[in-house]
């Protein structure tokens, strides 16, 4: 039971101060609603904030990795290259939080802990890490799909007794860690773990990798940017702003309307020729088919796999990083000289899925087949991503049933729009599953999805509305609607974070709305367009619109 003694009452409350609850409460503060962020970390910047690990960089071109809601705000900020680093993102993000004064609204070091629906007063009663708690009308999760409260520390028996020091990507020091001369062992090879292999090998003693699924990756080649370019990409600042809206991807990738079967294999290899040339994630983008035809799919996971051949000198080692699910149906990576690293002397590489781990020592790591004694002991092994971070919170609707009972775990995990979910009213989650989230530049996705809750909030506030909630209809068809269209892809095949298939028991689904953000926008404004279709609206407890 959440106290409710000398409460303070706001309009809203927002969890998490990255992309998402910056732009959140930019917009309502803007119009005149109380609003609150509540953040774990000490500043902003949410993933960014906590993913400091060496090696992290962005996926998405820099350029495309802003806020676009204002052409002031964007020709103010200068990226210095294609990929930035993480400490670049995260100045970029206490930028924009210095430039809309927004700290003084967003407690920091300050979790929620849990959320409960008081159906007496239409309100949200908000228990926070301090002891406090808040009352709020309106509550907005801005967790991200990710999330530090989620991160996946494997339950490897023997951690506990462990000697050397050992990290998680997802939360690393502030400090920098020192790896000199050092015996460094990293688990995991998704994003994250191809990020940081490079740049350990380089500092370590000797570096251990514990591989259970070999990854596609492509060549980022980051380059810094020229000053004209910047000049030039600022002065179009309404074109880059139309692309992040218009395209599929929340970024320009001109897909030809064209199967990668209907080139010749000479055609098709001058084709991936030139992606691969080009760095960065477009090569998925080079067919139309990729991510839904098999035998498409192949003529590319075979041109990477061929390209690791080359790369890799001992042809052993290449084997072992040969990956063999459909390419980029897992979160494509892109790397500075990952399958390089394979070169060096003192980089060693371990298939746990042959020779599994079978306990951490207090030296080490050992698997069925030898003990590998390390100093420190680094996890990329990721997150219980999509609904993690909302079900690792409190969070209760309607007749106290908690959002973990109303998904059961995570097996019928139901949404209207990835936004909303029924049972839990005035609660509205920003990239929530069923969203187009992940799939594609997560900056374009926020912007969308904070923007559509905040004319919602508008609407509820100019017809004096009380509660909006999901109907149950509206998301049942919305998730058979999500479900089907993943069924056209590949994707839903891959045993990936995408499908929780990476967290032991973890109910499967592939919680991603794969039709695009032009479509899903489409969708999103149709139902506001014609007065929150798929939502009850209730003005007073007995009037229903
Ligand atoms: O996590 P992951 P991540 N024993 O889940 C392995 C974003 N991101 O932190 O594939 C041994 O992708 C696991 O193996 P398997 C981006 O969206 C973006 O790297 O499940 N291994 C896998 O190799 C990304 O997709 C950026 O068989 C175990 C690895 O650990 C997402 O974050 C940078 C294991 C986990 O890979 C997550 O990436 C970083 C076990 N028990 C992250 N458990 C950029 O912007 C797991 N693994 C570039």
């Amino acid at each position: 039971m959440i106290s409710t003694q000398k409460q303070t009452y706001l309009d809203a409350v927002v969890i998490g101060a990255g992309f998402s609850g910056m732009y959140m409460l930019h917009l309502l503060r803007g119009a005149g609603y109380s609003t609150r962020v509540y953040e774990k970390g000490d500043g902003v910047g949410g993933a960014w904030y906590w993913s400091r690990y060496p090696g992290a960089r962005c996926d998405s071109e820099s350029i495309y990795y802003n806020f676009t809601f204002s052409e002031e705000l964007y020709k103010e900020w200068t990226w210095s290259s294609r990929y930035p680093e993480q400490p670049e993102i995260l100045r970029y993000l206490n930028f924009v939080a210095d430039r809309l004064d927004l700290s003084r609204d967003i407690q920091f070091n300050t979790e929620v802990k849990a959320a409960h629906f008081d159906e007496a007063n239409n309100r949200w009663q908000i228990q926070l890490s301090d002891g406090t708690s808040v009352s709020a009308k309106y509550f907005i999760t801005g967790v991200g799909c990710l999330s530090v409260n989620a991160t996946n520390v494997p339950n490897i028996k023997g951690l506990d007794r462990f000697k050397g020091e050992w990290y998680h990507t997802g939360a690393w020091p502030h400090e920098k860690v020192d790896f000199k001369g050092k015996r460094v062992g990293v688990i995991g090879t998704g994003s994250s773990g191809i990020q940081t292999i490079p740049v350990i090998a380089q500092e370590a003693g000797h570096l251990t990798v514990f591989q259970r699924t070999a990854q596609f990756s492509l060549p980022a080649r980051n380059y810094p940017y020229d000053p004209e370019f910047i000049r030039q990409k600022k002065e179009n600042f309404h074109e880059i702003r139309r692309q992040m809206i218009e395209t599929s991807g929340g970024l320009p990738m001109n897909v030809p309307d064209r199967s990668a079967l209907e080139d010749t294999p000479e055609e098709r290899q001058r084709v991936y020729e030139s992606y691969w040339e080009e760095g960065g994630t477009g090569l998925i983008a080079s067919y139309t088919d990729l991510l839904a035809n098999e035998e498409a799919n192949e003529t590319a996971a075979e041109f990477v796999r061929s390209k690791i051949r080359e790369i890799v000198h001992d042809p052993k080692m290449a084997e072992k990083l040969m990956p063999k699910y459909h390419f980029a149906t897992k979160r494509i990576v892109i790397d500075t000289n990952y399958f390089e690293t394979y070169n060096r002397e003192n980089v060693s590489l371990v298939d746990v899925k042959k020779a599994p781990i079978v306990e951490i020592t207090p030296k080490g790591i050992r698997t069925t087949e030898a003990e590998y004694e390390l100093d420190i002991l680094v996890f990329a092994t990721g997150y219980d991503g999509m609904t993690g971070p909302l079900l690792k919170m409190d969070i209760r609707g309607k007749e106290g049933v908690t959002l973990k009972e109303k998904w059961d775990g995570g097996s019928q995990v139901k949404t209207y729009l990835g936004l909303a979910t029924a049972s839990f009213p005035n609660m509205f989650t920003i990239t929530g599953p069923q969203s187009p989230s992940v799939l594609g530049n997560v900056p374009s996705m926020i912007q969308q999805h904070v923007e559509w809750i905040f004319e919602c909030i508008q609407y509820l506030r100019s017809q004096g509305v009380e509660t909006i909630e999901a109907t149950v209809g509206a998301e049942e068809s919305w998730s058979k609607h999500c479900n089907e269209l993943a069924d056209t892809t590949l994707y839903t095949k891959a045993e990936s974070w995408y499908t929780g298939a990476n967290i032991e028991g973890k109910p499967r689904g592939f919680l991603i709305y794969t039709g695009g953000l032009p479509l899903y926008r489409q969708k999103c404004n149709e139902a506001a367009a014609n007065g929150y279709e798929g939502f009850s609206l209730i003005a007073s407890k007995k009037t229903v619109f």
